[in-house]
């Protein structure tokens, strides 16, 4: 392609992307110069190379655990089908599965709510119906995946929750104290997860409970380190600016934040003040030695301590220009801070940052490279040979370079880091890169997560789906393969091979999840896999039965008016595959109970009548006919 239709593309691009706010980023970055380096165009479609078709009947290379965005949940498609496998309710109220209104999940999203929370929801909601879930990462061990947990975070509501991968369902859901907004979060790498590092985005007065409310120099961020086994807080850092995105080192001793508000500003306006702002290092063992010896305060039952100014536990490091991603290499040396209105990529030397804490070197002596890639850097990924793919949000490209060439070239050698820009549609977020998040990169698949699809797509109304673009990274040259729409909104995904994820195909009788049914019903004196029963006890009725393909253990159960009935399903085919699920007509009833697993639900039965329950999982060619009637009798 000539470089005049080179320069039609992109202004036709931007011109159909015209919005407010992108004009406004564009008009900031406009100051900056765009970096030449040679532009592919999309001219290179695959006709050789690693094909994406997975054809009926064969299975995916790799699981992609992909954020649910505002949706609030977590998605797990396969790659390189790019098919959807299954969707992880997490942060959201999910129909089919019943979560958020099972015995069972409500005490997993509420039993560790602040006590505010709590008082908040009473006569509202049992749960929060809401969350924005950006950074779903598998649990390491040794540098990479063990298969073991997926950890999340919760923008909207402040929370980080857990997903067990043997049942593939949400475990714990915790919400920090002090921080608010938690965005950014990431997992130690080594020698296990470990932490759990979340980083909370808004400054707010600590605590938060009405003091200082216009006095803007008095709020703070907050850094939260988690246990990941208790999924209890180990301890919090308070620091200067706000914290966007986190990463962590592959030896377990630091964690890197980048920082856009170094301003501590509350506009827009003031949050791009200043040229730099910078990206906070955590040094671990300097903060566990802080606070087991005492110089942590405690704040809402959790130890603070006191990271802002010069201090032992953060160093902070200057990079222009209001910067987003943070990313380590699988070479376990370098941690890329992406710019986003800066066009470069600060490459920190993560051996250095010994000298650094030692004040042995100063603050920007740790960057061995900057390289300018173009406009609106946001986060890059690896191939495991040296190689760097970082997205461009405002000229909608991707672009690969080379680590060392990037060093020579920040040393002042004539060398140009920049291998090949590709174009994406449109916007792209997070890129993703096969086991390029652990040591483990394989350098075979890159993942451009991108915000807006426009015209790639039949026209659906005005509400359009985000579009991931699937790249082929195996050969010399970037090849894009594959467009698929997705609803709001990966944020981010985790590409895990499949070798390293192995759930169950039937529950556990004895899994822990639905232990509390377990434990009633034995006080019942009810054998779950066996008995259909009624227990009343008050006005509080518990109705007991089985699920066996195509039939309830109960055909009818009688309750009287006002009563609370407790509905506890069994499922006793112990068949792959075999889901049962229990809807009970006008009550807003509804819930999964997958093979061998027991799922309740508690709800008030004040309308007199018949109201028929069914099967809604389709189990049999007899499903329509698995069903049964829950007569109310009248209050006389
Ligand atoms: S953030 Cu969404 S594009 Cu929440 Cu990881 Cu960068
Ligand atoms: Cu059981 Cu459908
Ligand atoms: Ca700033």
């Amino acid at each position: 392609m000539s470089k005049t239709e080179d320069t039609k593309l992109q202004v036709s691009r931007r011109t159909v992307l015209g919005s407010t706010a992108l004009a406004t980023a564009v008009g900031v970055a406009g100051g900056f110069a765009v970096s030449g380096g040679g532009v592919t165009p999309a001219k290179a479609q695959a006709k050789e190379g690693q094909s994406w078709v997975v054809e009926p009947g064969e299975l995916d290379e790799y699981f992609v655990l992909v954020s649910g965005g505002h949706s609030g949940e977590v998605r797990i498609v396969g790659l390189p089908s790019m098919r959807e496998l299954m969707r992880i309710p997490v942060f959201n109220r999910e129909s089919a599965t019943g979560w958020g209104q099972t015995n069972e999940s409500i005490k997993i999203l509420t039993e560790n709510l602040l006590p505010e929370t709590k008082e908040y929801l009473k006569g509202k909601s049992p749960v929060y119906l809401n969350g924005d879930l950006h950074h779903p990462h598998m649990s390491f061990t040794d540098g990479t995946y063990d298969g073991r947990y997926i950890f999340v975070n919760d923008k909207a509501n402040t929370r980080v929750a857990r997903i067990r991968c043997d049942i593939m369902k949400t475990d714990k859901v915790i919400q920090i104290p002090n921080a608010q907004g938690i965005h950014g979060l990431r997992l130690q790498k080594y020698p296990k997860t470990g932490y759990v590092f979340a980083n909370g985005e808004e400054h707010v007065p600590v605590p938060n409970d009405g003091r200082d409310l216009t006095d803007v120099s008095k709020y703070t961020s907050i850094f939260t380190a988690i246990d990941a086994d208790t999924m209890k807080i180990s301890w919090q850092v308070a620091v200067d600016g706000n914290l966007d995105n986190v990463d962590a080192d592959y030896q377990g001793k630091y964690a890197f934040a980048t920082c856009y508000n170094s301003e501590g500003g509350v506009t827009l306006d003031e949050m791009m003040k200043k040229e730099m702002d910078w990206v906070v290092i955590f040094n671990l063992k300097a903060i566990e030695e802080g606070v087991a010896g005492g110089k942590a305060k405690e704040i809402n039952g959790v130890q603070v301590l006191d990271g802002h100014g010069k201090n032992p536990y953060v160093r902070y490091v200057p990079i222009a220009n209001n910067p987003h991603g943070v990313n380590t290499a699988p070479d376990g040396r370098y941690v890329m801070v992406n710019g986003k209105l800066s066009p470069t990529v600060s490459v920190i030397d993560v051996t250095k940052i010994d000298d650094l804490f030692a004040d042995k070197i100063g603050e920007r002596d740790i960057i061995v490279a900057e390289p300018e890639l173009g406009l609106g850097p946001l986060h890059t990924a690896f191939d495991g040979r040296g190689d760097c793919y970082t997205t461009l949000f405002l000229d909608s490209q991707v672009v690969k370079w080379n680590i060392a060439d990037a060093i020579k070239a920040f040393n002042g050698e004539k060398v140009d880091p920049i291998r090949q820009k590709l174009d994406v549609h449109y916007q792209p977020g997070h890129n993703h890169t096969s086991m390029g998040q652990t040591k483990e990169a394989d350098g075979k698949w890159l993942l451009s997560l991108n915000k807006f699809s426009k015209d790639r797509y039949l026209n659906v109304g005005p509400l359009k789906p985000e579009n991931d673009q699937l790249i082929d990274i195996s050969g010399d040259e970037m090849k894009l393969v594959h467009d698929n729409p997705t609803f709001a909104e990966p944020h981010d995904a985790t590409i895990v091979h499949h070798s390293k994820l192995q759930p169950l195909q039937i529950w556990k009788r004895d899994d822990p999840f639905f232990a509390d049914a377990v434990a009633q019903a034995e006080k019942d004196g009810v054998k779950l896999e066996e008995d259909s029963k009624v227990i009343r006890d008050g006005n509080k009725v518990r109705v007991y039965m089985t699920s066996v393909a195509p039939a309830f253990g109960l055909t009818e159960f009688t309750v009287k008016q006002g009563d609370e009935v407790t509905v506890i399903v069994t499922n006793c085919d112990d068949v792959e595959d075999l889901t049962h699920g229990f809807c009970l007509c006008n009550h807003g009833v509804s819930f999964e109970v997958g093979p061998q697993a027991t799922a309740s639900a508690t709800f008030t039965a004040d309308m007199p009548g018949v109201w028929w329950y069914y099967c809604h999982w389709f189990c049999h060619a007899l499903h329509m006919e698995m069903k049964g009637r829950m007569i109310v009798e009248p209050k006389s």
